[in-house]
């Protein structure tokens, strides 16, 4: 039996829908709230989630966490309707698309976010006295550190202008690909194509023009047409909020 411990508009447990989608997987849902109650921040979760994050699966028992991973223990276990390329060379680019995914676009991206859309939510829900205690109780030390410096200082617009600039050089690393190949790890559509496309929904949800300009690269933007025409992706995006 597979469990999933998601939310649904998290662009990591997107990847996860995304892959149990393509791959024709059944599983059971269960929500965490990460915004409104927290729930990623509760004592049980944080057994099943140390670093208090979304998403975790389940899997008889056992528990994996980190996006990347599930991804790939998915495509191990359920080898039918395979997501990875064959060929090694491939492989290694498929998993490089996976790393830059989350070191470089999850990390930006939500620099990003803190002014435009975190910071505006966070008033609305919580007095800045909560706000304060509900950082405290993260389990990590590294994610706390940086969301107290950021409740304290903000986010400054340099930093604001190096996160764009990074996603900036990482979209235009994928128009470079996308010349010469149909799909980011070769020819055949992969993890590395899942990893990636919550991030561009993301950055169209934002309006950040200068990402999501499809005239300057127009290979990543018939690409993504592909993506979003996929059954999965209206599958994976079909989840809504069960608390609406
Ligand atoms: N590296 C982790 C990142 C997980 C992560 O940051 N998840 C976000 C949602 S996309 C989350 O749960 N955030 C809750 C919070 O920061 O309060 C993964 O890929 O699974």
């Amino acid at each position: 039996m597979l469990k999933l411990y998601h939310f649904w508009s998290s662009t990591c447990s997107r990847k996860v829908r995304l892959t149990l989608a393509e791959k024709e997987i059944d599983w059971v849902s269960h929500h965490i709230d990460i915004v409104s109650k927290l729930e990623n921040l509760e004592p049980n979760y944080v057994k099943i989630n140390p670093n208090g994050v979304v998403p975790a699966l389940e899997h008889d028992g056992k528990i994996i966490i980190e996006s990347n991973v599930i991804i790939e223990y998915l495509d191990d276990v359920f080898p039918e309707n395979s997501l990875r390329p064959k060929n090694s060379y491939q492989r290694a680019l498929m998993r490089l698309w996976l790393d830059l995914a989350e070191t470089k676009i999850h990390k930006n991206i939500n620099i990003i976010s803190y002014n435009k859309r975190h910071v505006p939510r966070a008033n609305q829900l919580f007095s800045k006295e909560e706000q304060l205690s509900n950082i405290e109780r993260f389990p990590g030390i590294e994610k706390r550190a940086v969301m107290l410096k950021r409740f304290k200082n903000g986010v400054s617009n340099d930093d604001e202008k190096l996160a764009t600039d990074c996603l900036v050089e990482a979209m235009d690393q994928m128009e470079r690909t996308l010349v010469n190949s149909e799909w980011l790890a070769g020819t055949d559509f992969s993890l590395a194509d899942i990893a990636i496309a919550p991030f561009i929904e993301r950055f169209e949800a934002n309006g950040i023009e200068t990402l999501v300009d499809w005239g300057k690269r127009p290979k990543t933007g018939n690409w993504w047409k592909r993506v979003q025409g996929r059954p999965s992706f209206i599958e994976a995006y079909s989840f809504q909020d069960p608390n609406k």
